[in-house]
């Protein structure tokens, strides 16, 4: 069993996380500007500098195999405070960046929103505020009409990172805690401007396919024996995923789906979301119209019953074992022996990739494509000495377990199409800064500097052979 010819390979990016020139070409502030520098943690800039050195990643990129690349469009640098007059600067380099794509034979999957709000609209409420669900579908079909060059488009990047992140852990702007209320109106809210961006898409008759990305932790009982570590995992799974998936794919919020979100509201005295009926009409067109679904998965999750107060500690740093998750209404986060976990307390376990492949085909028939838009081990590591490759032979370790179930399921009859590894090149992370390296290029954050590592090497026989070394 091997990876097709026309198998996607890729090296995923983020806009905010690569580019740097936060101030150049009158790009406007987001969100993250103000909040980190609240943190006084790190610092967004220079990144990994990708606004001026896109031509060496993408060359770097074709040397080594790779057919494609996931990039985001930064909505500030097109409309710096979300909308009005669009910024030609920004519009130029996106333009010239793709055709530097085209140059060196890499398709680019072109996400319109990867976390990076203008400040202006999430000062003004951000996901909660339906006006600025319209100020982004009005960016979304500039971009439509603008960027014809472009076959992938994928609306939103991991909406759940941005909500539950955002008011339930309160590692994202603006770091509000165990609010589930907001958290729900927000993931709704997503949902429902994804599906305006997708609907918007078709009427339009942009050539092309629509996408969104998901990230999908699965979510497995701690003690698959025990009834409340079994409900506990739904209810985990209903705050992470299951909302997304069913707005998302099927159009629709299942019953179970919404009597286990009023569960976790009402075990913290929450006040329901608001749903109006018209918007559930939009999410079912856009459902229908879908053309592929991007998973996301790096690890799952292990939930035992809780009834105490909500508590979460975030590791930031790298320092294993120093994360704490237990929510109010849902449960608590533990390890299961023998579940080898990184230094940022992410549990391994491969096999989860496939059971969320397997969930998509069987709870959402709806669904045509399928890609892995990020999958990766993010590591501390030194730059190799002169002469030498850096050997991230665990990262090889890890991707090739989670490739092995790609396979497995396509072998299975999932139609999954492309690939694609966090990161291309090492680069900024939204809670850990600058130490938690994924890239298959080594990044000097001093000098700039590029330098493959062994996983470069390693992958670059996978893109050639379509097999599994
Ligand atoms: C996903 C995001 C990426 C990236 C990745 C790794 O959630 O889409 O932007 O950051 O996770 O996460 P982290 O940087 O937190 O390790």
């Amino acid at each position: 069993m091997k990876f097709s010819i026309d198998f996607y390979f890729g090296g995923a990016t983020a806009a905010f996380q690569a580019e740097g020139a936060v101030k150049e070409d009158n790009k406007g502030q987001v969100l993250w500007e103000p909040f980190l520098e609240r943190q006084g943690r790190f610092d967004p800039e220079p990144a990994c500098d990708f606004y001026h050195r896109y031509p060496e990643d993408l060359k770097l990129s074709h040397d080594f195999g790779l057919n494609s690349i996931r990039i985001s469009i930064a909505w500030a640098r097109i409309f710096p405070i979300g909308a009005g007059k669009p910024e030609q600067a920004g519009v130029d380099y996106y333009h010239q960046m793709f055709a530097e794509c085209r140059k060196n034979g890499i398709e680019p999957f072109v996400t319109l929103h990867h976390f990076d709000t203008p400040e202006t609209l999430h000062q003004a409420g951000d996901w909660l505020n339906p006006d600025n669900i319209e100020k982004y579908v009005a960016y979304a079909k500039f971009c439509f009409q603008e960027f014809s060059e472009i076959n992938y488009w994928i609306t939103i990047n991991e909406p759940t990172s941005m909500a539950v992140q955002q008011y339930t852990t309160g590692t994202f702007p603006p770091g509000e805690k165990y609010n589930f209320h907001k958290t729900f109106q927000a993931e709704h809210n997503l949902n429902l401007a994804h599906a305006r961006v997708v609907n918007a898409f078709k009427e339009m008759g942009i050539a092309g396919q629509i996408g969104v990305v998901h990230a999908l932790q699965t979510v497995y009982p701690f003690d698959p024996a025990k009834d409340g570590d079994i409900h506990a995992a739904k209810l985990q799974d209903t705050l992470d995923n299951r909302v997304f998936l069913d707005g998302t794919l099927a159009g629709e919020y299942g019953t179970e789906t919404l009597a286990l979100m009023n569960e976790i509201l009402a075990a913290n005295q929450q006040a329901e979301i608001t749903i109006n009926p018209s918007e559930m009409d939009e999410l079912k067109q856009a459902a229908q119209q879908l053309d592929f679904v991007g998973v996301n998965y790096y690890f799952s999750k292990y939930m035992k019953e809780y009834h105490g107060i909500s508590e979460t500690v975030h590791n930031g740093t790298g320092q294993k074992g120093s994360s704490i998750s237990r929510l109010q209404g849902i449960g608590e986060s533990g390890v299961p022996d023998g579940i080898e976990m990184t230094d940022w307390d992410w549990p391994i376990n491969p096999q989860g990739l496939y059971d969320q492949l397997e969930r998509i085909k069987t709870n959402y028939p709806l669904v045509k494509d399928l890609y892995i838009t990020e999958n990766g081990l993010g590591l501390k590591e030194e730059k190799p000495a002169a002469g030498k490759i850096l050997d991230d032979q665990k990262r090889i370790d890890y991707i090739r377990l989670h490739l092995a179930e790609v396979l497995r399921a396509i072998n299975d009859g999932i139609n999954v199409k492309g690939y694609f590894v966090w990161s291309l090149q090492d680069m900024f992370s939204w809670t850990n800064g600058y130490n938690k390296r994924y890239g298959l290029f080594f990044v000097d954050f001093e000098t700039q500097q590029r330098y493959p590592k062994k996983s470069a090497h390693w992958f670059k026989k996978i893109t050639e052979t379509g097999e599994l070394p």
